[in-house]
């Protein structure tokens, strides 16, 4: 056990050539913790605020010297000498001293950063590889290693690219009981298969946000499926069996609040609710599916149940900006069987606590958690690595390609060799 003695924050650089922060927590003992966080491109409504500072003449608004600032100075203030073992106690100082529903004042960036830079640090007073000491903090107890499986995306339209599909990602999920190397590996021959067969239909195969293809030219919405399942295939595996599909729409992107429509450029056509779940359920019966994620907007919970009906329990619908980390939304989510399982971002919750809240809220339900990377910037950061593992995630959502998402892969490898050991 040791006290907070220092925290420090620098502006450094997130993947989409924006700055993110970085914070440096030093504890009594010489125990040193750091992390940095990333933000969103499509974000939901209800994130936990990113404190931008908005001038102009630097980044184009986007620099964090005011986020930093706080750090360095209130949330210093008030931190300098609590235990860093007393994890909840520090995330709820920072929520009182910003006092807002949405952390506007003290910026969900900066709350975010020095929240898991102080379990970094107490975790490296501990002796402890995060993983383990996420356990211990918040008396997970002994559930076994169940390690997540890679959900990754190979295909990005929506806000992540531009001119491509309405919808946002096209994912593989990896299925049966293969090693978290293996299921790697697989995902990668998977991917390389996918190039391929891009190519040969003349599409381009630069990347977008996420490091997925981004082509220009795909037909339809539901043409990147079958580019999937005949990728798997290609690769030597068998769809519905070691590899699924899986879908986030982000249809908050595509959703008219004023018309209540759902509008698929792509394919010139104008959908109610009931009538996009109608085009949906066809792929439900007819590809591998794994995972749904956000298929219907974020302003439109009342027909989110619909979906899961639709969907008849064949694989978890997966809600992000309808629940955006944050346990009561969570919690109404599950009482009105709107999703079955959460997509967990911790700079959507803006503290380390909150987002193992709901993690643990999941669990107590048997419901899945799915850590996620983020498409707007994204950091050299793996902590949402160590939190799969320590609350038994079924999968973590990375995109295959660029430093900031091949870092998440390799963190979990190593993990897994650690655990085996
Ligand atoms: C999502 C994410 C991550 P963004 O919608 O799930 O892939 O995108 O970070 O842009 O919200
Ligand atoms: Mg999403």
């Amino acid at each position: 056990m040791s006290k907070i003695k220092n925290i420090y924050a620098r502006e450094i650089l997130a993947s989409g050539g924006a700055p993110s922060l970085e914070v440096t927590v030093t504890l009594e003992s010489g125990a040193i913790g750091e992390a940095s966080v990333s933000y969103g491109a499509s974000a939901g409504s209800k994130e936990a605020t990113v404190l931008l500072d908005g001038d102009k003449t630097r980044y184009n608004g986007k620099g964090m010297l005011n986020a930093i600032s706080n750090i360095n100075n209130q949330i210093k203030n008030i931190l300098v000498e609590m235990e860093a073992s007393d994890q909840r106690a520090i995330d709820n100082k920072m929520i009182e001293t910003d006092g807002t529903i949405n952390k506007a004042v003290l910026g969900g960036n900066a709350m975010l950063g020095v929240s898991l830079a102080v379990a970094r640090a107490e975790a490296s007073e501990e002796n402890l590889p995060l993983y383990k000491y996420l356990r211990k903090v918040y008396e997970i107890g002994d559930i076994g290693w169940k390690l997540p499986k890679p959900m990754i995306v190979m295909i990005e339209g929506g806000k992540h690219a531009d001119e491509t599909t309405d919808l946002q990602e096209f994912m593989v999920g990896a299925m049966g009981n293969k090693s978290a190397a293996e299921n790697v590996r697989m995902e990668m021959e998977i991917y390389s298969a996918l190039k391929n067969i891009l190519k040969a239909d003349k599409l381009s195969t630069n990347v977008g946000n996420e490091g997925a293809f981004a082509p220009n030219g795909i037909i339809s919405n539901e043409k990147p499926i079958e580019y999937l399942v005949q990728a798997i295939t290609n690769a030597g595996y068998v769809p519905g069996v070691d590899a699924g599909v899986g879908i986030d729409a982000a249809a908050s992107e595509f959703y008219s609040e004023e018309t209540k429509k759902y509008n698929l450029k792509l394919e010139g056509k104008e959908l109610t609710s009931e009538e996009l779940i109608a085009y949906y359920k066809p792929w439900i019966e007819k590809y591998p599916i794994a995972t749904m994620e956000d298929m219907l907007s974020e302003f439109d919970w009342d027909n989110w149940p619909k979906m899961v009906e639709a969907i008849g329990g064949k694989f978890p619908l997966i809600a992000d900006d309808l629940t955006v980390t944050n346990v009561n939304l969570w919690q109404k989510a599950i009482e009105m069987k709107a999703a079955t399982a959460i997509l967990i971002k911790l700079n959507q919750a803006g503290t380390l606590t909150e987002t193992m809240d709901c993690c643990l809220l999941a669990n107590k339900n048997n419901l899945i958690t799915m850590p996620s990377h983020r498409g707007g910037g994204e950091t050299n950061d793996t902590f949402l690595v160590d939190l799969a593992v320590a609350v038994n995630s079924a999968y973590i959502k990375v995109g295959p390609t660029r430093g900031e998402r091949v870092c998440k892969y390799n963190r979990l490898m190593k993990i897994e060799e650690e655990i085996n050991n």
